[in-house]
């Protein structure tokens, strides 16, 4: 299939799962376009049947806003044109949904008929969609979407709760390169980063208010009191500032690492012994996967789709959204006693499994398959 990949290019988890899926379907034989206003973070190779088409949005001082949907629907006409793309995916309901409805309206005066599939990722839908300002648009290009999928069962029923849905709604779960999270090096290069008897605990995001930062160094600050650890900061966002001035207030810079946006997470995880998420809300929680596939426990929030990733008591442990006191018990409780960590451990790569892109890429191809189907027979 010729496949048209719309996300945001970004460090967030939409545009993670949308590059990673389109590099599969590549693999597996499909020509993908990746039409965005950026190459995307993790999209490092092009190849014969991976293209980027760069949306753009020329400034123009009368508007105060420039009309983003405006150049994507009409690059998406183009390119669909040009390339004969067959089907349209895009991630993240905000606003390329909108984009594709009006993309696939423009075509069809045309005579082209293009569907649309559209993947809800979750803040599209939980944090900024539902505002009422976004609702009424969103809602419609939900229900105008040819499929649509969400990445959790938690995701899909906020969806129903929060908007007024024709559509049935597909779940699709985020899923992990496993063989990506294999160790290739021996030594992980830990030594650079601790003493061989400090734990290391990790945290990964986009540091937005929703990840709760102050809690991962409240969680960590409570830890390294009882044992020797690290904490490693990976991201970057508005709240890594006051992160790092907490950490001075509790005067563990020492002990804290901030490291930026990385494209080297497999080799961070690598050396971690516990990973921290302790968000307000998640949809799903792509980095603690990525944590597991790499044979990290979990301590995590209860919160969205968490609870279908992160398996309490077995992958790591669940807590009360700021039960600051019950994510460091269960931090201790897997850290101090060396066989219970390498228990841990295993298993959290054992649930991993659950995800592997090989079991879940199919699904999507099966979508695609569906709706062409549908959309001939209409
Ligand atoms: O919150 C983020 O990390 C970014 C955000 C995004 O839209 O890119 O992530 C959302 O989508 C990810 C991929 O499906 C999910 O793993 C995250 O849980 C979800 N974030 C939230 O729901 C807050």
């Amino acid at each position: 299939m010729r496949i048209g990949i719309v996300c945001y290019p970004t460090f967030g988890g939409s545009g993670v799962v949308a590059t990673e899926l389109g590099l599969e379907l590549s693999k597996r034989g499909h020509e993908i376009h990746f039409i965005t206003y950026n190459q995307p973070v993790r999209l490092e190779l092009l190849s014969h049947n991976v293209h980027y088409h760069e949306v753009n949005v020329p400034e123009y001082p009368l508007f105060h806003y420039q009309p983003y949907e405006l150049a994507l629907s009409s690059k998406l006409v183009d390119m669909v044109k040009l390339h004969q793309i067959e089907i349209l995916h895009v991630h993240y309901a905000i606003p390329h949904a909108y984009a594709a409805y009006m993309a696939k309206k423009m075509l069809q005066e045309e005579g082209i008929y293009i569907p649309f599939v559209t993947t809800l990722h979750g803040t599209d839908i939980t944090l900024v969609g539902s505002h009422p300002f976004y609702k009424t648009a969103v809602t419609f290009s939900i229900n105008k979407s040819d499929a649509v999928t969400s990445v959790s069962q938690s995701l899909k029923d906020d969806t129903l709760r929060l908007f007024d849905i024709k559509n049935d709604i597909h779940v699709v779960p985020n899923f992990i390169d496993l063989e990506r999270h294999e160790p290739h090096f021996t030594d992980c290069q830990r030594a650079m980063m601790a003493t061989d008897d400090e734990r290391i605990i990790t945290h990964i995001s986009n540091f937005r208010e929703v990840k709760q930062i102050p809690d991962v160094i409240r969680v960590f600050y409570n830890i390294q009191k009882q044992i020797p650890a690290k904490l490693m900061m990976v991201g970057e966002g508005p709240e890594r500032e006051p992160a790092e001035l907490l950490c001075e207030e509790l005067g563990i810079t020492d002990k804290v690492i901030f490291f930026g946006n990385s494209n080297e997470i497999d080799k961070i995880l690598c050396f971690s012994d516990l990973f921290l998420l302790p968000s307000l809300t998640e949809s799903f929680g792509l980095s603690a996967l990525e944590a597991m596939a790499s044979g990290v426990p979990v301590i995590s929030s209860n919160t969205g789709g968490i609870p279908e990733v992160n398996v309490h008591g077995v992958s790591g442990f669940l807590s009360e959204i700021n039960d600051i006191d019950d994510m460091t018990k269960n931090a201790l409780y897997i850290l101090t006693d060396s066989n219970r960590l390498s228990e841990f451990k295993a298993n959290a790569k054992g649930v991993s499994k659950r995800f592997d892109i090989h079991q879940i890429v199919p699904k999507y191809e099966k979508i695609y398959e569906d709706t062409l189907k549908k959309c001939m027979i209409l």
